[in-house]
């Protein structure tokens, strides 16, 4: 068996757990957010048989979109009399981060 771990955009958790759901994967939806964007996403667990991983996979890869997004960097430190133009960038973000992980043991108790 294997978790499968997938950090999505929130706009496309809700299309990602639905067809899961659909093709009657059991799923897990955790808020999270990125150390990088410090912006909300969400984290989606998938236990399953190491034979469907490919097919969740397939599903994460059908629902989930990459997105850019604007990031405005942090000033540096600055000495007196410098100056810092502030320039956004543009950061490609997901369709997803996915990972995984052999699972040793798992109940419904
Ligand atoms: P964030 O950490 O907010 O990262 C958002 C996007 O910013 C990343 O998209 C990547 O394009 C960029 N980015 C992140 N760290 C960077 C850095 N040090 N320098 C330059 N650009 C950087 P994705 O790679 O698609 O990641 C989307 C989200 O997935 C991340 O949000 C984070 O929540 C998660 N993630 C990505 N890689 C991970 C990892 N190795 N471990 C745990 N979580 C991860």
């Amino acid at each position: 068996m294997k978790l499968v771990v997938a950090i999505v955009h929130n706009e496309d958790a809700g299309a990602l757990v639905d067809a899961l759901l659909a093709r009657e994967y059991r799923a897990t939806r955790l808020h999270s957010s990125g150390g990088f964007l410090k912006q909300s996403n969400t984290t989606v667990m998938v236990g399953v048989d190491d034979e469907q991983v490919d097919l969740v996979l397939g599903l994460v890869n059908e629902t989930c979109h990459p997105r850019t997004q604007i990031v405005n960097p942090m000033p540096p430190i600055m000495e007196p009399g410098e100056f810092f133009m502030p320039y956004p960038l543009e950061v490609e973000v997901g369709g997803a981060t996915v990972f995984v992980l052999p699972v040793e043991r798992f109940e419904r108790l």
